[in-house]
């Protein structure tokens, strides 16, 4: 049995999992591995330069023949070349996040690439949804990163009732279970992060890794929320001193102290003074995995979970 919805059609995928877009984290190698054993994976272009983005779009299209996508994260200040690239590249999908995509919505439509804006709201997916978006990819503030305000739990269904194209939950899914309530709340799919952070494709620094292996359920922390833009990290010296930086409101120092963090931790390891951006999830992360079976167990655990539920109830 596989699990197919509108999401698996619209993209061309096998299995309904979206790897999250994750900047310095997300290279073409876990994309291509993503992508390679059904999934939809994504480079995540952060804050790259425009040359390393098309040195990585075109890593991903000599790994896999499958579809794959780009995350373009929309505060980065060189957005317009990278939009750019993106269409001169003929992606097949593009994911966005951290702000709304409208501007360049036609541009990416004309040339025939799938568009699923990252929407932490209703108000966003309904307006995405009214110029073009082909899914909404709903993300919950479970998840890492940059996060709005709402739960996955109460944005999903909200998102599912409120716009007519598919809808994907993201935020603290890291399994079969969460799959299936993904798909029990009005979504056609879910997208993955910080599971990912976790497969052996994924090219971040080991440090890193053993940091979201180690995490509990209560180490990850919202950090900036005086900036404007929460991130949820897991805890360390950085998030403290960002945290005390909250607590006297000083928002420009924030910004300062946190500019080159997240490369600093996963790129060279610093899991003391680096941004460990990461979900709720990082403590249903176990091992570290190729990106083909952490797939395999998220897509199996759903399938039997479906088979089972109904006898799971109990009564006449
Ligand atoms: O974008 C993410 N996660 C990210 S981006 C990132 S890099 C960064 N670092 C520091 C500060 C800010 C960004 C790290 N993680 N997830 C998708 C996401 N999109 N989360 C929230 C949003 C979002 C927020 C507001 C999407 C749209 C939006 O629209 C506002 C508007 O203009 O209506």
């Amino acid at each position: 049995m596989t699990i197919r919805t509108r999401l698996t059609s619209l993209l061309g995928i096998e299995h309904p999992i979206i790897q999250g877009g994750m900047a310095w984290t997300a290279t073409a190698e876990l994309a291509a591995a993503v992508s390679n054993a059904g999934g939809l994976g994504i480079i995540g272009a952060g804050h790259m330069p425009t040359d390393l983005l098309r040195e990585q779009i075109r890593n991903a299209k000599a790994s896999t023949d499958r579809p794959f996508g780009v995350n373009l994260m929309l505060l980065t200040p060189h957005i317009d070349e990278l939009v750019q690239l993106v269409l001169d590249e003929h992606v097949p999908v593009v994911t966005t996040g951290a702000g709304n995509p409208g501007k360049y919505m036609s541009a990416l439509k004309e040339q025939g690439i799938k568009v699923l804006p990252i929407a932490p709201s209703t108000a966003l997916a309904k307006r995405m949804e009214s110029i073009g978006a082909d899914a909404i990819i709903g993300e919950g503030m479970e998840a890492g990163g940059h996060i709005g305000e709402l739960t996955t739990m109460v944005l999903t269904p909200q998102l599912a009732d409120a716009v007519s194209v598919p809808v994907v939950a993201a935020g603290g899914i890291a399994d079969g279970r969460g799959m299936v309530a993904a798909l029990a709340l009005g979504a056609e799919g879910v997208q993955i992060g910080t599971r990912f952070m976790c497969a052996e494709e994924c090219t971040i620094h080991p440090a890193v890794k053993e940091q979201v292996l180690r995490a509990k359920d209560r180490d990850t922390v919202v950090t900036g929320r005086s900036t404007g833009h929460p991130v949820r990290v897991i805890k360390n010296r950085l998030a403290r001193e960002i945290m005390e930086l909250d607590k006297a409101n000083q928002p420009e120092e924030i910004e300062a102290l946190g500019a080159g963090k997240l490369a600093l931790a996963m790129r060279q390891g610093d899991t003391d003074m680096g941004s460990l951006m990461a979900g709720q999830s990082a403590a249903m992360v176990c091992r570290i995995e190729p990106a083909a079976a952490i797939i395999d167990e998220i897509v199996s655990e759903a399938q039997s979970l479906l088979a089972s539920l109904s006898a799971r109830t109990v009564g006449t």
